[in-house]
């Protein structure tokens, strides 16, 4: 499962401060304990600073990286804001992400052609929100085959399905699922991702919803999820599934994780 560590985002309070005050060392320890927890790539995201969120982004990459070994997911709808951080992140990036809605495939395309960048795909067009599995699976395929032709390697390539709220509508929680399904039959070499916490939108005891969505949608195959790698029930519950789901060759990681006692609450 690839962990992308979704902490440093401007929608977070104190995210958004840290990012005013160009405090470094406060993403840097945001960037750091989310390596030490796992995640695989460190998600930016400064999108609530329309006008200033290209420089913004180059910030928090320049902060992450000089902070940790870990690429970053470069996470805005703004192709410009994704060129400029892009231009100075060493390694190789995630870009979260391109879409169907013809202004973001036709900057972002030519940007992510030919490299070997990581790319999320949101199963998003200008026709608005996906609702069936059909939708879901219509948009993946224009999105995965526009790539593949465009020189992206389909093994590069995150599906991201679109969690809706389970609170509006009381099919999108399966819709999504089988959408994962779907996609993960579909397509050989591909992979999904997604972000969790729009399934629980409006829900009490809203972890309990996400993880518990989490190991569902792994029991279908997902294998990327934008997540708090601080979150250790959440963090367990992945463990558990993917052990569950087969994932997990003589359950090695698990017993790995067991023994390094990240399955339990930490002793009293
Ligand atoms: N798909 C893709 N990208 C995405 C999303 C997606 N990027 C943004 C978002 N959705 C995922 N990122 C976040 C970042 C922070 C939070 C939620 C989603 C958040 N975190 C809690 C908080 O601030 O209180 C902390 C986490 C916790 O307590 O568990 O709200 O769907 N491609």
């Amino acid at each position: 499962m690839l962990i992308i560590g979704e902490l440093i985002n401007a929608s977070r309070k104190a995210i958004a401060a840290a990012i005013e005050a160009q405090d470094a060392e406060a993403i840097a320890q945001v960037a750091r304990d989310q390596a030490n927890a796992g995640a695989d790539f460190i998600d930016v995201n400064a999108g609530i600073f329309p006008g200033r969120e290209a420089g913004y982004l180059k910030w928090l990459v320049e902060t992450v990286q000089a902070a940790t070994d870990r690429p970053c997911a470069i996470d805005s709808p703004d192709p410009a804001a994704i060129e400029a951080a892009l231009a100075i992140h060493r390694g190789t990036a995630l870009i979260n992400s391109i879409s169907l809605e013809k202004e973001r495939w036709d900057n972002l395309l030519p940007i992510v052609s030919g490299t070997d960048l990581k790319v999320i795909a949101l199963c998003m067009s200008d026709a608005g929100m996906p609702e069936t599995v059909d939708d879901r699976l219509k948009i993946a395929d224009a999105l995965v085959n526009g790539l593949v032709k465009n020189g992206v390697p389909v093994e590069n390539i995150y599906v991201d399905p679109l969690v809706q709220p389970m609170s509006v509508n009381n099919s999108f929680g399966m819709n999504f699922l089988n959408a994962v399904e779907a996609i993960m039959a579909h397509f050989a070499g591909i992979h999904t991702a997604c972000g969790l916490s729009n399934i629980s939108y409006g829900l009490p005891v809203r972890k309990l919803l996400n993880r518990t969505f989490m190991a569902m949608a792994i029991a279908k195959g997902l294998d990327g999820a934008i997540v708090n790698p601080l979150d250790r029930e959440m963090m367990a519950a992945i463990t558990a599934a993917e052990a569950l789901a087969g994932r997990d060759n003589y359950c090695m990681r698990y017993l790995k994780a067991y023994r390094a006692g990240r399955l339990q609450p930490p002793a009293a």
